[in-house]
C-alpha cells in the first residue's frame, strides 16, 4: 500500500518552506497547504492544495489519511486580535479537528511569545506559567490548550514545540539565549514524528550557553548547536534595545503597545 502522507500547513512560510524540502521521501509524502501558492519549486514527493486554515470545509477537504500535522500555518508577528482569530484560532482549531478525524498526530508550532512575559535570566521549564505577550502569543497559548483538550477528551497526541528564533543564524543579543539552529528543528519535528508524545511541550530552542529554557526531558537526544558560536560577532553589533524589550523573554513583542505604569 502507498504510505500515508503527512500535512504541512503553513508551507509557503519561511519554516514551512524549509520543512517541505528537508522532510519529503518516497516513504513519507507530503501534502503541502498554505493560503497563497509556495514561491518555490515543490520537491519530490510533495503537492499542493491551496486552503485558508479559516474556512472549516477547506481544511477538513484536504485529506483523511494523514499520520500526522505539522501545524505551522499561522499569522507570525504581532496583530490586532481580529487579524488573528482567522488564521490562528479558527484556524488551530480547524487543524485539530482533522487530526481527530484522520487519528493523526499533531506538531503545533507554538511560540516562546506564549510565555514571553516572564522576565529574562529566569529559567523556566516547560511547565511554566503562560504568560503570554500579546495576541499573537494568546493564539499560540489557545493552541496549546487545546492541544491539551484534544488529548484528555479526543486522545489526539501532540507535540507543541514553543519555538523560540529560528533563524540561519544568531543576530541579535535576545538570540544568543533564544536561537534554534535549523538542524534543532528538523531533529525536534523527527522526535515528535517518531516518539510516543501524550500530550507534549517541547522547548523549540538549541542547547545555547545562554538559554533560558530547559526541558525535563529532552526530545529526540537533545539539541546539537548552540549560538554562542555567534556570542563575539552578536555581542560586536549589538544595538541598545528599549528597556520593556530588554525586561523580558518575548522582546520587542513585549514592549508593543505596552502601556503600564510601573
Ligand atoms: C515568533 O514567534 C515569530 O514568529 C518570529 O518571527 C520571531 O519573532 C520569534 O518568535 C522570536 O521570538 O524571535
Amino acid at each position: 500500500a502507498a504510505p500515508l502522507p503527512i500535512l504541512l500547513t503553513g508551507a509557503s512560510g519561511g519554516l514551512g518552506r524549509l520543512l517541505a524540502q528537508h522532510l519529503a521521501r518516497p516513504d513519507r509524502p507530503l501534502v503541502l497547504t498554505d493560503i497563497v501558492e509556495p514561491a518555490y519549486d515543490l520537491p519530490e514527493h510533495t503537492r499542493f492544495i491551496a486552503a485558508d486554515l479559516a474556512d472549516r470545509e477547506a481544511v477538513m477537504r484536504l485529506g483523511s489519511e494523514f499520520t500526522a500535522i505539522l501545524h505551522f500555518g499561522a499569522a507570525s508577528t504581532e496583530r490586532d486580535f481580529e487579524a488573528l482569530l482567522g488564521p490562528n484560532i479558527l484556524g488551530v482549531h480547524h487543524v485539530f479537528d482533522l487530526a481527530r478525524a484522520c487519528r493523526a498526530r499533531v506538531i503545533f508550532a507554538s511560540s516562546n511569545h506564549a510565555i514571553g512575559f516572564h522576565r529574562r535570566g529566569v529559567m523556566l521549564d516547560e511547565d511554566c506559567d503562560l504568560r503570554p505577550d500579546g495576541y499573537y502569543g494568546l493564539s499560540k497559548a489557545y493552541g496549546e490548550l487545546l492541544a491539551r483538550l484534544y488529548w484528555d477528551k479526543h486522545g489526539v497526541e501532540s507535540l507543541s514545540i514553543r519555538i523560540g528564533s529560528c533563524e540561519e543564524r544568531p543576530k541579535e543579543l535576545r538570540h544568543l539565549s533564544t536561537w534554534l539552529s535549523f538542524g534543532d528543528l528538523f531533529r525536534l519535528i523527527e522526535a515528535g514524528l517518531s516518539e510516543d508524545l501524550g500530550c507534549r511541550i517541547a522547548w523549540g530552542v538549541s542547547g545555547n550557553a545562554r538559554r533560558w529554557w530547559v526541558d525535563h526531558e529532552a526530545l529526540g537526544g537533545g539539541p546539537g548547536d548552540d549560538a554562542e558560536a555567534y556570542a563575539g560577532e552578536v555581542i560586536a553589533g549589538a544595538a541598545e534595545g528599549d528597556p520593556i524589550s530588554a525586561r523580558y523573554q518575548g522582546g520587542t513583542f513585549c514592549a508593543l503597545g505596552y502601556d503600564r505604569q510601573e
